[in-house]
């Protein structure tokens, strides 16, 4: 009887908390959008005015947050993004894509998920902050750009803070 009973409540309930794990899911997916970088607007990470530099710039969406956190280089990015009590916070990272536009005007319209980047480490150009990882969505643009500029290609997995 009491088994019963039990079996009858936990079932539904479980059932519950999985649909309701399912919908947050796809709805985190779904969200957030990459936004243009205004004139004025500060680095997360260092406060410097991100569009008074050249090279590929970072977004970032966090938990319980609707304003894209940004940051002046995709050094910056990742040197705050790689901290541990930072990456289970993220829900959404965007870089530029540097196929488009030229290096001191990144295209805003042409940001692109971070995760899916091939990059370029070590090359002569520089960002905000001096060296810093150029961003690319094409394997060929990227490794176009390391011909030209040096550097080695990584993807976003390959990335660690001693690297940077
Ligand atoms: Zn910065
Ligand atoms: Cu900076």
């Amino acid at each position: 009887m009491l088994l019963k009973v039990t079996k009858n409540v936990l079932l539904p309930l479980a059932m519950g908390m999985l649909l309701l794990a399912c919908d947050r899911g796809s709805q985190e997916s779904i969200q957030h959008s990459p936004v243009a970088i205004e004139p004025g607007k500060e680095c997360h990470l260092c406060g410097m005015i991100i569009t008074r530099f050249p090279g590929p710039k970072g977004e970032a969406f966090v938990r319980h947050n609707e304003q894209a956190l940004m940051f002046c280089s995709t050094r910056d990015l990742f040197a705050w993004l790689l901290q541990p009590d930072v990456t289970s916070q993220v829900e959404a990272v965007y870089v530029h894509d540097m196929a488009k536009g030229d290096w001191a005007n990144p295209q805003d319209d042409a940001m692109i998920d971070a995760h899916k980047a091939w990059y370029v480490v070590g090359s002569e150009r520089k960002g905000a902050m001096g060296g810093t990882l150029a961003s690319f969505a094409s394997k060929a643009a990227a490794e176009k750009f390391a011909d030209e500029y040096g550097g080695k290609l990584l993807q976003f997995s390959d990335i660690n803070l001693e690297l940077l």
